[in-house]
């Protein structure tokens, strides 16, 4: 499965002496909350675009470095708010060089969408956002957010229920991500990021926080994107729909506008 892979991953990461050296990141950092904030105030929709070459069982497109720099500035030019970019390899055909060479193609903040399970793995590539599965990291999750944060990321902590939903709260992060997908079956519910909204709404009215929202995943029509902006998400995240679609720029927009 997806995390005994990735514990292969982190094994091979741990012999790589040379890569266990901290990298100093970057200053300028592309701040994604601000960049959400204002989209919402031009009365678009805060839309995350996800270069993704596959997910499990279903291939999408073949995206080497050159297209993923490609993709991602038509996504960009179309007025995404940030370029989401899968870099596991086995399961998503993902790879940190896509992820490179798209950081160095635009100027919009990357998040690194992966499986990350080990703090060796913040020192494997830099990128603005890095992804926290709370299902998957567990009594983890705080711990691992912090180190993220120290390390000059903005963590992106997604839930898929409630229960991971309280331990995301917990944590320092700024930004949830609410994932419409079921990772254990990979079945699609939208209802879950309407389910979750007030919860987190609530949790920031008592404790006076505004945490940004981003629902994720399943989202292919304009009406599924106004539902979920409706029920109060900041932005989603959208991968399969705009890379299906061909039209990566005229897909993107239509979202976005
Ligand atoms: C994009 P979709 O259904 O538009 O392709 O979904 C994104 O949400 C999805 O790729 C995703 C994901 C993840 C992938 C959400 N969480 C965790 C890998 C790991």
């Amino acid at each position: 499965d997806i995390v005994s892979s990735t514990e292969k991953r982190v094994q091979n990461l741990n012999t790589k002496t040379e890569r266990s050296s901290a990298k100093k990141r970057s200053s300028n950092k592309r701040d994604i909350v601000a960049a959400i904030k204002e989209k919402k105030l031009q009365g678009k929709v805060a839309v995350i675009s996800e270069v993704k070459p596959a997910s499990p069982g279903k291939k999408l497109r073949d995206i080497n470095p050159e297209d993923a720099a490609m993709i991602a500035s038509e996504m960009e030019k179309a007025g995404a708010v940030a370029i989401s970019v899968l870099t596991e390899p086995e399961f998503f055909h993902g790879s940190t060089d896509n992820l490179i060479s798209v950081r160095k193609k635009i100027s919009l903040p990357v998040l690194r969408k992966d499986f990350i399970i080990d703090e060796i793995q913040f020192n494997e590539i830099e990128s603005d956002l890095i992804l926290l599965i709370a299902g998957i990291l567990g009594d983890k999750l705080g711990k691992m957010t912090d180190m993220a944060i120290s390390k000059g990321f903005e963590p992106l902590v997604e839930v898929h229920n409630e229960n991971e939903l309280k331990n995301a709260l917990e944590t320092k992060t700024r930004i949830i991500g609410i994932n419409n997908r079921d990772l254990s079956n990979l079945g699609i519910d939208l209802a879950t990021t309407l389910q979750l909204i007030p919860l987190v709404k609530d949790f920031d009215r008592i404790n006076g926080q505004e945490h940004t929202i981003i629902s994720e995943s399943g989202m292919h029509t304009i009406d599924d994107v106004k539902m979920v902006v409706k029920a109060g998400a900041d932005a989603v995240l959208v991968g399969t729909s705009i890379i299906k679609s061909g039209e990566i720029y005229a897909k993107t927009k239509e979202l976005v506008d």
